[in-house]
């Protein structure tokens, strides 16, 4: 049929889903999911027709930060299982079809590494420069860095008077990627990895591994400033990463997709395009981080979308996604999750992200139409980085329950709530009491009810990646707008080989009109029961359409 497109690498037409194993099922009852527990619902996501996996992390970790914090790359911690689960997992994902990928956390590991604690036992010990290590200035930190998860990012090590860098928590210490021996020791873990048959890796926090020469203080007068840029890009980024490509990527069949910080088309590009030998994609974070700084406001979205879609086509390629286990819910931030709107709007959300070019990454429960929670308590909320920004903002003055309403919204917990299975005690996640509460709708937002409701989230999303495999236009065609201002209604073309292919919704829960859809149009897949439609239709709240351009 369409036979003018040159081959394209698998990677384009997947679909991705995200599963955060602490949250996704337990199997032996201990309230932490694990990867028996994942093998155990390998069928339900055949059925939602994912073919590509991403696990966070499994590694051996003292969980201080949910496993983002390793303190052994080649063994899986004991909450999760063995790595027999994980060579099970390799295969019983193979045998459905379904490519799997893991978490490369290598900015970083644990303070419980070997590698750190021999460089912390002495000034002179060999492994000592295998990290960052500074004087203090004037008897305080040798810069005004703040951490994403403490005040800032240098803790001093007492016994040996030196202070070490941490990005992130001060259980994390940052690896000195300019130290050859580091390179090689992560180049010959990531090969390891590679030789058990895994599919490629999630590169986590990646911009991070080489800061601007000299570890320059902000120029603000803050004691601790953040401010990501002289954290990361530093000169020799993108050497790193073509070293890895050339040693180990390119010898496989593999995907890698970078979790980047402050992306620009431009920068995208650069390490994406395939002539650029580094890696497949970086996922698209401005959509979330503007709804983040400025509520849902669709015209920005519809700009941003379009920026990259035409930016990127052609030249580089993206992870695509709304959600995941760092960002509040998509139907919470960006839909409307109250009873009259929220299958609609996610649904919708659904519809936007199975039809735009990038690789769609779909969070686990993002399919159930799955909502923020908020927890009565700080105490109830686990996660480090809620702790470290409710603190700050008591710290400057807001009161407590300002500071709790905050954290109902931006929580990284909103997406790290157990997976409701079903309306039972636990909703099938675990027999023992889960680590994070479940959230209060599981009694009717669960798995086992979507898959008995036609009219569920979850069949949306599996019609939609089904219409995504029948129509590469959706994949790899080009994007044009057909809505021209910055109201409710997006509107665009997919076009591949004489293929046209519109999508029209109202992200909004009002009515709208959009005059803009070509005579002719057949609809093809929409998220609410066929109206009137034609050329001057009216959308109903939240409503999504794919048609046929003739
Ligand atoms: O979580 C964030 C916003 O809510 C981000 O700032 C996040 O910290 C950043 O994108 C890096 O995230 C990744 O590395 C962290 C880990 O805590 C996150 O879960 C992971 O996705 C440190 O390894």
């Amino acid at each position: 049929m369409h036979t003018h497109t040159p081959p394209q690498p698998w990677w384009k037409s997947a679909i991705a889903y995200q599963v955060y194993p602490r949250s996704f099922q337990d199997s032996n009852g201990d309230g932490v999911g694990d990867i028996p527990g994942l093998i155990s619902r390998l069928d339900y996501l055949h059925t939602l027709g994912i073919d590509l996996l991403w696990i966070t992390p499994v590694y051996t970790s003292p969980q201080v930060d949910n496993g983002y914090d390793i303190s052994d790359y080649q063994s899986i911690d004991p909450t999760f299982g063995t790595l027999a689960d994980v060579d099970e997992l390799i295969a019983q994902c193979h045998r459905r079809g379904i490519r799997l990928i893991m978490d490369l956390v290598i900015n970083h590991c644990s303070d419980q590494h070997p590698w750190f604690k021999a460089a912390r036992s002495s000034r002179d010990n060999p492994y000592r420069d295998w990290f960052i290590w500074r004087d203090p200035v004037d008897g305080r930190e040798p810069n005004n860095w703040a951490s994403h998860f403490a005040p800032s990012a240098w803790t001093l090590d007492e016994a040996t008077g030196q202070y070490y860098l941490h990005t992130f928590a001060a259980q994390q210490p940052d690896l000195n990627w300019q130290h050859p021996p580091v390179r090689e020791a992560l180049h010959a873990m990531i090969d390891w990895w590679l030789a058990r048959g895994i599919d490629g890796f999630r590169l986590d926090a990646i911009s991070y591994i080489d800061k601007a020469p000299g570890l320059p203080s902000h120029e603000v007068d803050m004691p601790y400033h953040f401010d990501q840029a002289p954290m990361m890009h530093g000169p020799q980024y993108h050497a790193h990463l073509h070293e890895l490509h050339q040693k180990l990527f390119r010898h496989h069949d593999i995907v890698t997709v970078g979790e980047c910080a402050g992306m620009t088309v431009q920068s995208t590009i650069d390490i994406s395009a395939p002539e650029r030998q580094e890696l497949n994609m970086a996922f698209l974070f401005e959509p979330v981080s503007d709804v983040y700084a400025h509520g849902m406001q669709p015209g920005r979205l519809k700009e941003i979308l379009t920026r990259w879609q035409t930016g990127l086509h052609g030249k580089g390629w993206v992870g695509m996604g709304f959600n995941n286990h760092d960002q509040p819910r998509v139907v919470s931030i960006f839909g409307d999750d109250g009873p009259e709107h929220r299958v609609a709007s996610a649904k919708c959300l659904g519809t936007l992200l199975l039809t735009l070019e990038g690789t769609p990454f779909i969070y686990q429960g993002e399919e159930l139409g799955m909502t923020n929670v908020a927890f009565p308590r700080i105490e109830d909320y686990q996660d480090l980085s809620t702790h470290h920004r409710y603190r700050q903002n008591l710290a400057q003055g807001w009161t407590p329950e300002r500071a709790l309403t905050h954290e109902h919204t931006y929580s990284r917990d909103n997406a790290r709530t157990p997976m409701p299975w079903d309306a039972s005690a636990q909703a099938g996640f675990s027999t023992g009491t889960p680590w994070l509460a479940l959230g209060p709708t599981f009694d009717h937002i669960n798995v086992a009810a979507s898959l008995a409701d036609d009219g569920s989230v979850f069949h949306h999303y599996r019609r939609m990646i089904a219409l995504r495999k029948q129509w590469p236009a959706l994949v790899h065609g080009s994007f044009e707008r057909l809505d021209a201002d910055d109201g409710p209604v997006f509107a665009y073309v997919r076009e591949l080989d004489g293929v046209r292919l519109a999508v029209v919704m109202n992200l909004s829960s009002a009515s709208a009109s959009f005059s803009g859809l070509p005579a002719g149009a057949e609809r093809l897949q929409g998220n609410l029961p066929a109206g009137q439609g034609g050329a001057s239709a009216a959308l109903r709240p939240w409503e999504a359409v794919v048609y046929r351009l003739a």
